[in-house]
């Protein structure tokens, strides 16, 4: 099964990836994860994303796009992928297109996490991680509105987006996608 995971920050992404993960058991791939691992590790890489992320700016399409070929290409797929928090931009999803396209590895869905600017803006300054000031979430969202929401249209026109509810029990929104995924299987 090869997944996208679409939706505005703290929209839950890396929430549902981890139940998805254990029940279709498909390689979890979160550009989040792997920058914040390159930034823990100090690599030239990971400092300059962490500048980036901790104001709420997106990390260069270069840097990502040579991450997830990496990924993709090196680390072992065949049962599937889920790409949570990957593409965030218009060239992202086109240089995805071609690397699938290279690779033989058709996408099956993008599912969008829906849940409002209140709603995820509450979460995060919950959660408070170094990215979770108020002025990094208010940057993170117009980021969100300006660069990612296009990518609905994207995928709605390519017809592969499904929209579920992000709003709810975490483990209701899992039942809601667990309907629409296990179709696919
Ligand atoms: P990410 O790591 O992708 O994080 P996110 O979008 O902020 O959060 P996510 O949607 O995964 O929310 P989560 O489940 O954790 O991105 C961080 C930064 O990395 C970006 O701003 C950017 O700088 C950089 N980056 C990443 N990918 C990039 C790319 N492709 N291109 C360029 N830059 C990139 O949930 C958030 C909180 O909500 C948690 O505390 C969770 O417990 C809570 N929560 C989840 N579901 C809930 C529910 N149903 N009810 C209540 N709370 C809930």
């Amino acid at each position: 099964m090869r997944v996208i995971l679409l939706g505005a920050p703290g929209s839950g992404k890396g929430t549902q990836a981890e139940a998805l993960v254990k029940r279709y058991g498909m390689v979890h791939i979160s550009t989040g994860d792997l920058l914040r691992a390159e930034a823990a590790a100090g690599t030239s890489l990971g400092l300059q994303a962490k500048a980036i992320m901790e104001a709420g700016g997106l990390v260069s399409d270069e840097i990502v796009l040579g991450i997830i070929e990496h990924h993709l290409t090196v680390v072992e797929v065949e049962t599937g992928f889920l790409l949570d928090g990957f593409p965030r931009t218009l060239p992202q999803a086109e240089g995805l297109d071609a690397l699938l396209g290279r690779l033989g590895l058709p996408l099956d869905i993008v599912l969008l996490l829906e849940a409002d600017y209140g709603e995820v803006t509450k979460r995060l300054l919950a959660r408070r991680r170094a990215d979770d000031t108020e002025q990094a979430i208010r940057k993170r969202l117009e980021v969100y509105a300006a660069q990612t929401v296009p990518l609905i249209d994207y995928y709605q026109r390519k017809g592969k987006l499904r929209t579920i509810k992000g709003v709810g029990k975490v483990e209701e929104i899992s039942e809601r996608i667990y309907e629409v995924l296990d179709t696919l299987r």
